[in-house]
């Protein structure tokens, strides 16, 4: 039991029949044999006092330890799972429009890449965001956050890459913030200006790096609207000498260095990765052993998207075994986008990251939460229930943690506490119990 002594507690949730707090793991991910040993407390609970986590262990001893606000709102977690809220460290959740005719023609055998290259894909969502306003891109963004809480995302990573051009990447990095702000997620911007060349572009390739390097990077970082900049570095779209360039001159004016690497061929974006010390590299599915052995040895967290493999009907996952045995810190996330992967739901891509990754629902669990927020340097703050780390966690509708990742297609968040609050909570849900 830890607790941070007298501060009257303001929320308290008691009685988990599975307490999940992925505490006590220090300042860095989770890797090997640890990822999956989760421990569980059983009749568990957790004490905030405003946004803050103040106690958290068995009931009795938490109970003891605080005492409650006089509003303090008191939930019973008898039946329950409680854990921290999900952090998903990759998406592309400011843009414009749908692409279900994509999936359409997908389904009848066209490439992700082919399509792309016809002007489709990317660039349709580009064309579609372009020419959206500010204000209707926040609007769309946050109702999509919305969804993320209701699943059970607290923490969420946003990145541009639907306009290619400098005003309109600044424009979706604006609306992501408006989008994010008051919101109960947590959001972290990524700049991903290097996501495909443009159709002015086409035949200037090196011309659109230069102006993401000189016009794009500069005007980010003045305006201080990122915290990250990626890029698609794959065959046939950035490769490793452009990703590089433009990596480093990110890093240069103050964006910590992801990349998406190896997604759809093996071209060195995981060695790239561990070269530049990246934060995250991300997809992976076809990352050399050596690509991976730099990388545990750099500390790079590998971001793994199997809702993506699993959209694009991928005959191949990640390796997440072999990443896991060779000591690279794993985590997961949604990759929601409208092309590769249209979902906003952890939930989902922790039953695919057992089903395909071949995760344990413990490691699937810990790779969500607590190294989901290293892969976005946000683990002082979120992904596990420590004393002192934001008051944001999950009263799920699970019996046991491992339920969690079994039971699929429904949402199985009952309620959502996000910053100490109940952010959301099912309809007809008794409001609390004291
Ligand atoms: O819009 O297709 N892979 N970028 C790289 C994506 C997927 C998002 C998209
Ligand atoms: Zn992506």
């Amino acid at each position: 039991m830890r607790s941070a002594g007298p501060a009257a507690a303001t929320l308290l949730v008691r009685h988990a029949d599975a307490l999940v707090t992925l505490a006590g793991h220090g300042a860095a991910p989770l890797t090997g044999a640890a990822l999956g040993e989760l421990a569980v407390i059983a009749d568990g609970a957790v004490a905030a006092a405003g946004d803050r986590i103040v106690a958290v262990g068995p009931s009795d001893r938490v109970e003891r330890a605080i005492s409650l606000a006089e509003d303090a709102r008191v939930f019973d977690a008898r039946g329950r799972t409680v854990l921290p809220g999900f952090v998903d460290p990759h998406t592309h959740l400011v843009h414009a429009g749908t692409r279900e005719r994509e999936f359409g023609l997908r389904l009848a055998g066209a490439a992700y890449l082919d399509i792309l290259r016809a002007g489709g894909g990317i660039l349709g969502t580009v064309a579609a965001t372009r020419a959206a306003d500010e204000a209707t891109l926040a609007r769309l963004t946050r109702d999509r956050l919305d969804t993320a809480l209701r699943h059970g995302t607290t923490t969420l990573e946003i990145k541009s890459g639907y306009g290619l051009d400098t005003a309109t990447e600044l424009k979706q990095l604006r609306a992501a913030k408006r989008a994010g702000r008051g919101h109960p997620v947590r959001t972290v911007a990524t700049f991903m200006g290097a996501h495909a060349f443009p159709t002015e572009y086409r035949d200037d390739p090196g011309g659109y790096v230069d102006l993401v390097i000189e016009a794009m990077i500069p005007a980010v970082a003045e305006a201080g609207l990122a915290a990250f900049c990626d890029v698609f570095c794959e065959e046939g779209v950035f490769s490793v000498a452009q990703s590089r360039r433009i990596l480093e001159a990110g890093r240069t004016a103050g964006l910590r260095p992801k990349l998406h690497a190896d997604e759809l061929a093996s071209s060195g974006g995981a060695e790239l990765a561990a070269a530049l010390g990246a934060v995250s590299a991300d997809h992976l599915v076809y990352a050399s052993d050596a690509g991976l052995a730099a990388m545990a040895a750099a500390g790079v967290v590998a971001v793994l998207l199997p809702g993506t493999t699993f959209s694009l009907m991928g005959s191949r996952y990640a390796p997440a075994r072999r990443m896991i045995d060779a000591g690279v810190p794993v985590a997961l996330a949604t990759d929601a986008n409208p092309g590769s992967s249209p979902t906003e739901s952890m939930q989902m891509i922790l039953n695919l990251a057992c089903l395909h990754l071949k995760l344990s629902p413990e490691e699937a669990i810990a790779a969500a939460t607590l190294n989901a927020a290293h892969a976005v340097g946000l683990a002082d703050e979120a992904g596990s229930l420590e004393v002192g780390k934001r008051a944001d966690l999950l009263v799920m509708d699970a019996p046991s943690p491992a339920y969690l990742a079994y039971h699929y297609g429904t949402n199985l968040a009952e309620r959502v506490i996000a910053g100490g609050r109940v952010a959301w909570q099912r309809a007809g849900l008794e409001s609390e119990h004291r």
